[in-house]
């Protein structure tokens, strides 16, 4: 049994679609749940005027009945309410007005490379489906991924590190009740003092024309340890969220657990040294390795991070070319965001959502909910696994 799924959708035409196959039946999903992680993507101080037009919910078309999965592909609809101001622009169909094309790539986006590899004119046809716009139908289909992962009792939360040059300090230990708050901090940062700074930056810096990266973890909590597997590269649960973390619009990097401070340490102070009680089964004290050891979790809470870059689209924007002239221009100046870092953060929950939910219907495969739950059941039996701090809550 495999997890997929897909998107399609431009950011200013009608909508985005996503289809997530593989759930098993039997799953009882909860339209406002659902409704709130659309809502949470749209968060963060630094946002545009966008988020002013867009209110997303989901809307099902298939899959679904009377609020549990059938066991087929779950088809989902989020409307694009901008479309009204774009419906000439963006039209499927061929329109009467002219359309006057954009030929003036930003750096940093996929404007210049796009139109070369696809053969374009327009500039436009490349930008609106490289958009973080898409990452609406991500988080449509992470929301009924986290929905399957919750009943089987993990819990995956997301935060804010760093915005600019100000990083926060945040207990690497903290349990998923630390979170609750979170999405009512006007970054999502858990550090009070971090976060009045970071907004303080990106009120300067946006004052200054200017946007700006950062960097989101996500940790995800009563994962069971051997999900993913040592065996093959392919099924290797690190390499697996460095892809998924790593296709978000705008991430440069990938941290797993905290990778880049282990590099420069001596091997005796870089590893998880392993403990067992009666109460606790095996345990670690420390958390290094972000519960990932040998490509599979280890039963610690998984730790994963992303670089996200500054938005590659400027209110004063940087030199480009012209595509048509080939003379110096000024790229394109669009409506944007200054920062998505807090948003980022609950798209990498979306996408750790999605792998971590492929990787358990792998791992114990069922076509209703039940089988699934009884093949969790037997196999921590098996391996007399004691329960750890993930907290079912849908
Ligand atoms: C984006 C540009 C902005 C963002 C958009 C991503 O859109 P617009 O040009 O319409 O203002 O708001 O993000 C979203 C619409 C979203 O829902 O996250 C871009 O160029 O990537």
């Amino acid at each position: 049994m495999s997890l997929k799924f897909v998107t399609a959708g431009e950011s200013h035409g009608p909508g985005l679609t996503t289809i997530v196959e593989g759930m098993p039946a039997g799953l009882a999903l909860d339209r406002e749940a659902l409704d709130r992680d659309m809502a949470r993507r749209q968060l963060g101080h630094g946002r545009g005027g966008r988020m002013k037009i867009e209110t997303d919910t989901v809307d099902i078309r298939s899959g679904v009945r009377h609020g549990k999965t059938l066991g087929g592909p779950i088809a989902v609809l989020v409307a694009n309410r901008d479309y009204a101001n774009w419906e000439e622009r963006m039209n499927p169909w061929p329109v009467e007005a002219e359309i006057e094309e954009v030929h003036l790539p930003r750096p940093g986006h996929a404007d210049l490379v796009g139109i070369q590899k696809y053969g374009h004119t327009d500039v436009r046809n490349i930008l609106e489906r490289a958009s973080a716009r898409e990452t609406a139908a991500r988080v449509a289909a992470g929301s009924i991924a986290r929905s399957f992962l919750n009943r089987l009792g993990v819990t995956v939360r997301s935060h804010v590190l760093q915005i600019a040059s100000v990083r926060a300090e945040v207990d690497p230990q903290l349990g998923p009740e630390a979170f609750d708050a979170v999405d009512e901090d006007p970054v999502r940062c858990l550090d009070p003092e971090a976060s009045a700074e970071m907004v303080a930056e990106i009120n300067r810096l946006r004052k200054a024309n200017e946007s700006l990266g950062g960097v989101f973890e996500v940790r995800a909590f009563g994962l069971v340890p051997g999900v993913g597997s040592h065996i093959s590269w392919q099924e290797r649960l690190d390499g697996r969220l460095a892809q998924a973390i790593g296709s978000i619009q705008s991430i440069k990097g990938v941290e797993i657990g905290g990778a880049w401070d282990v590099a420069g340490r001596p091997g005796s102070a870089a590893h998880d040294e392993i403990f067992w009680s009666e109460e606790r089964g095996y345990y670690r004290e420390t958390n290094h390795a972000g519960g990932l050891e040998g490509g599979m979790t280890n039963g610690e809470t998984l730790i994963v991070r992303g670089a996200v870059k500054p938005i590659s689209t400027m209110t004063k924007p940087l030199r480009s070319v012209d595509t048509e002239t080939k003379e110096p221009a000024a790229a394109l100046r669009e409506r944007t965001d200054s920062t998505v870092v807090p948003a980022a953060g609950v798209v990498g929950e979306a996408m750790v959502c999605l792998t971590l939910a492929a990787a358990y219907r792998e791992k114990f495969g069922g076509d209703h909910i039940d089988d699934v739950l009884a093949a969790l059941a037997a196999y921590r039996e098996r391996i007399g696994w004691r329960e750890r701090s993930g907290r079912p809550e849908r």
